[in-house]
């Protein structure tokens, strides 16, 4: 090839690979890490950006120059010259990105194991999916059950996930971390946050109508914030948490209800704060009511809402306490 030839393909080349560097550099594509996870993934994601780079601005380099050296006069109508292929250039353009493909291959491979690696003595949190709520339980706190996501800093922490319907996905961006939550199947992964603040934990598997509300708040704190949190729930809980109100949050009932004492104004299941008028078109007392509604959603259906959509296992999920105080919630609040 021509010494030109080359020096034209070079400058090409260097002036794409620089446009790429500058969308992959100056768009903000990935959320600021937060985890030791997420590093990682950076790191493969950034690997892999710059072999692309590099691979198509020689390929658009190869392509534009021949594109203007090689055009044909607008009149001319001849048949180009036959060629049959180069060996050696094919060899390399088998080879190249074959290396290039398995470094990427094995690097994942290498994240994938370590990013699995929950370390000497991780903090287990339970996380329980159930439509359309997280809740997370600390068996590490004596039980400790919350809505909310608080994990202390710089600690290995393993997530075992179990659902109670349909699939979910658990996902924190800035934790890179993303695991479906499938009924059946005991699933895990491992988060080490290394960064405090708030974040939010996001369902990303389309898991029925209230989907887009099924989201948790996040919170990393220091190891000392974090037993001084444990500490305020313990003592929540035994002066008579689990109200009926917080049931009603956890359970997540206000993604698909409205309800005036709980501030909820899902729209997706009736309003409650009609039930009183409802139990008595059923000729049922508001209590009972509301009770078989929660255990046995399918058995009387509210005028113009349909049969299924109601989780039906409310009755296992929730202790009969829980129930209890939310049948006392619901069907006072009403009055
Ligand atoms: C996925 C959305 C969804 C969730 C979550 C949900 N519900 Fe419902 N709920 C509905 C729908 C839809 C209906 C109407 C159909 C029926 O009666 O089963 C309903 C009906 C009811 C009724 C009867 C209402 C009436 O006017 O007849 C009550 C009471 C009720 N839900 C309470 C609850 C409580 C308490 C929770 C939380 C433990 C909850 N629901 C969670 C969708 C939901
Ligand atoms: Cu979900």
């Amino acid at each position: 090839m021509r010494r030109g030839a080359i020096v034209r393909i070079t400058l090409i080349g260097i002036v794409v690979a620089a446009i790429c560097t500058l969308v992959a550099v100056l768009i903000p594509w990935l959320p600021d890490s937060a985890s030791k996870q997420m590093d990682r993934i950076e790191f493969i994601y950034w690997f892999a950006t710059v072999i692309s780079i590099a691979i198509f601005a020689l390929v658009a380099a190869v392509l534009l120059y021949s594109v203007f050296a090689f055009r044909s006069p607008p009149e001319d109508e001849s048949d180009g010259p036959s060629i049959h292929g180069h060996t050696g250039l094919e060899i390399a353009w088998t080879i190249v990105p074959a290396i290039l493909v398995i470094a990427i291959g094995v690097m994942s491979a290498v994240v994938l194991s370590q990013n699995g690696n929950a370390g000497t003595n991780p903090m287990t949190i339970k996380v329980f999916a159930q439509q359309f709520a997280w809740r997370f339980t600390y068996p590490g706190e004596n039980n400790l059950k919350s809505n909310k996501l608080v994990m202390p800093l710089n600690r290995n922490i393993t997530f075992d996930f179990e659902s109670a319907d349909v699939i979910h996905s658990f996902w924190i961006p800035a934790m890179g971390q993303k695991q479906d939550v499938v009924p059946g199947i005991n699933t895990s992964i491992v988060v080490t946050p290394t960064r405090t603040g708030n974040f939010t934990l996001i369902c990303t598997e389309l898991c029925g109508l209230g989907h887009a509300t099924m989201r948790a708040p996040v919170s990393v704190v220091s190891q000392v914030d974090f037993d001084k949190w444990v500490q305020e729930q313990q003592q929540g809980s035994s002066s008579g948490g689990g109200s009926g109100q917080t049931v009603f949050a956890s359970a997540g009932c206000g993604s698909c209800h409205t309800f005036k004492p709980a501030n909820s104004t899902g729209k997706i299941g009736p309003d409650l704060d009609n039930i009183a008028a409802d139990a008595k078109k059923a000729g049922e007392d508001p209590a009972a009511y509301v009770k078989e509604s929660i255990v046995d959603p399918n058995k009387v259906i509210a005028s113009g809402y349909q049969a299924g959509v109601m989780p039906g296992n409310f009755g296992q999920t929730l202790s009969s306490q829980e129930i209890d105080s939310l049948v006392k919630f619901v069907s006072e609040g009403s009055q």
